[in-house]
């Protein structure tokens, strides 16, 4: 049991911690405004496909709709961004529901789900009972026939709990590819002069088998793009992963095989992948594998256990060397050019500078949380996950705001690994308050604020386009002194030079304390013309 601060905390911590562990995360938030202020992070998971279960109060069934505390229509608010719901109205229901709920949230495509449990089904029966006495009054005609009417109404909720309603859950088997889908992959691939695999998110959905997916992927030998939950797969120096240049390489390949990854905007709804190449696709869900571009073979199933049942077959893996080199030259080439951007001196520190100190930092344990915009879109270029699920981000819905209940999900379920949340100064501002959080529950993570005084990634279309920066400019604050007032350790850097040493003292501190660097940045074109849609 973890208490936060704020319900979307709460959700942002049950999705880190399903997505790290493959157990899906609870949370648990008070009626009306608690459950209100989760939709945004229920959604997020959502889109992230990630198993959380949200319990939700509600008001006493007797009194719904009749004007009590923190009363609403919380179904019809939450059926969209839930995968399932159900409300509970007699305490029999509680435990079938919750059983149905982990089932759902795990089972297929996984997602959030919610239940509503009204208050009355949590108390004892002595103290309900009471309750709904003390409402009612009078000897008169009406008030002996609400007594009865209430008493009717008590008996009804309590009836027919069994003696044991608790049941060992059912194991959740993912669906399976057929042997003859994998048969005609492997044909293709067999066939393929410069094949590219892609890996997303939905591969990783069993976290306890990363090491033989990261075998698989090594076996097949094609080269590999990694991406969200999938990101850190192959560790840091593995031949087949490439990192840049991924437009290009989808432009020339003559096979294209995605694995959990659906053709959204990050494919540019399909389009990068050319029309000459063969289109394999496999996904959990049957309308990512239709949706924008139909591969001619689609194959709904769990991409890990088909990776893994592809890497069954024989490859030849000589035959693709050319290829390979050819896309690692371009990688080393977009490496070398960053080296020297990120030498450039700009004001304060360049993000770059900063990233590549952060990625040097790093230890093989750790885990990064990346919350933000510009900055954080920078890192993910040059900040590498050294392992598997050791890179969280929110995922195709690109919510603000994850970074403390990931990153106190994160130092929770793995207190051995760092704990680095990379934020934008826009974005440390949706989560700060977390930091009373981690130093409450002892989850000593460090914190590295991007802090360029604005929000630049929309500045930097908006201002192009606009000419203005109306709304987009934060002032460099000193969030550094706003931990500190939270019980955390907070520095303050803005020298490129003394970037590893504080870096290095952070480390240090976070052995036993919640740290954050606030760091000031200056001006970059790294992502300059960037615009997401
Ligand atoms: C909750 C939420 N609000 C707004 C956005 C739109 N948005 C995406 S990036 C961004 C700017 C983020 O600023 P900051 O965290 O400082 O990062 P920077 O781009 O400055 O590095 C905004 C407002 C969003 N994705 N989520
Ligand atoms: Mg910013």
């Amino acid at each position: 049991m973890v208490d936060v601060r704020h319900e979307a905390t709460a959700v942002f911590a049950a999705d880190a911690t399903a997505r790290l562990t493959g157990i899906p995360g609870v949370a648990a938030v008070t009626a009306g405004p608690g459950v209100t202020n989760t939709l945004t992070a229920l959604k997020n998971a959502q889109m992230a496909q990630s198993p959380v279960v949200l319990l939700g109060g509600a008001a006493p069934t007797a009194l719904r709709g009749r004007g009590a505390l923190q009363d609403m229509d919380q179904m019809a608010l939450l059926r969209s961004v839930v995968k399932w719901s159900a409300a509970a109205r007699r305490v029999r229901d509680l435990a079938p529901m919750l059983h149905t709920a982990f089932e759902q949230a795990q089972s297929g495509v996984p997602g959030p789900v919610f239940v509503e449990c009204p208050i009355d089904l949590l108390y004892a029966e002595p103290v309900v009972r009471n309750l709904y006495g003390a409402q009612s009054g009078g000897r008169s005609l009406a008030g002996r026939l609400l007594q009865a009417y209430l008493r009717w109404h008590v008996n009804r909720l309590f009836a027919g709990v069994p003696a044991n309603p608790v049941q060992a859950p059912r194991p959740i088997a993912p669906a399976l590819p057929s042997a003859e889908r994998v048969a005609a992959a492997a044909a293709a691939l067999q066939k393929a002069q410069r094949p590219v695999i892609l890996i997303g998110s939905q591969a990783l959905r069993t976290p306890n088998q990363a090491a033989d997916l990261a075998g698989a992927l090594t076996a097949i030998g094609a080269p590999v793009y990694l991406s969200g939950m999938a990101r850190g797969l192959l560790g840091r120096d593995h031949a087949l992963h490439l990192r840049h240049k991924r437009r290009e390489a989808l432009k020339e390949a003559d096979l294209v095989l995605l694995a959990g990854v659906p053709c959204d905007f990050r494919l540019d709804y399909g389009n990068q992948i050319s029309r000459r190449a063969r289109f394999i696709s496999v996904n959990r869900s049957r309308d990512e594998l239709a949706r924008n571009r139909r591969p001619e073979i689609g194959i709904q199933a769990d991409p890990g256990v088909f990776l893994r049942q592809l890497a069954a077959h024989k490859f030849d893996g000589e035959r693709w060397t050319p290829w390979l080199a050819q896309l690692q030259a371009r990688d080393r080439e977009r490496n070398a050019e960053i080296a020297v951007q990120a030498e450039t001196p700009t004001a304060s520190i360049n993000p770059l500078h900063l990233c590549r100190e952060i990625n040097a930092a790093l230890g093989p344990e750790s885990i990064i949380v990346a919350d933000g915009g510009d900055f954080v879109a920078t890192a993910s270029y040059i900040v590498q996950p050294p392992g598997p699920l050791t890179w969280l981000d929110p995922g195709p819905f690109g919510t603000l705001g994850v970074g403390a209940g990931f990153a106190l999900a994160a130092k929770l379920c793995r207190p051995a690994a760092e704990v680095w949340l990379l934020y934008g100064d826009g974005a440390a501002g949706f989560s700060l308050m977390e930091f009373d959080t981690l130093v409450r529950h002892q989850a000593p993570v460090i914190a590295v604020i991007g802090n360029d005084g604005g929000w630049t990634q929309i500045a930097r279309e908006q201002v192009e386009m606009l000419h203005s920066d109306v709304a987009t400019v934060l002032a460099q604050t000193d969030y550094h002194r706003v931990v500190e007032g939270l019980g955390a350790v907070g520095l303050r850097l803005d020298d490129p030079e003394l970037a590893a040493e504080t870096l290095a003292q952070a480390r240090q501190v976070a052995a036993t304390r919640p740290v954050l660097v606030n760091a000031l940045l200056g001006k970059t074109d790294f992502r300059k013309g960037s615009i997401s849609m």
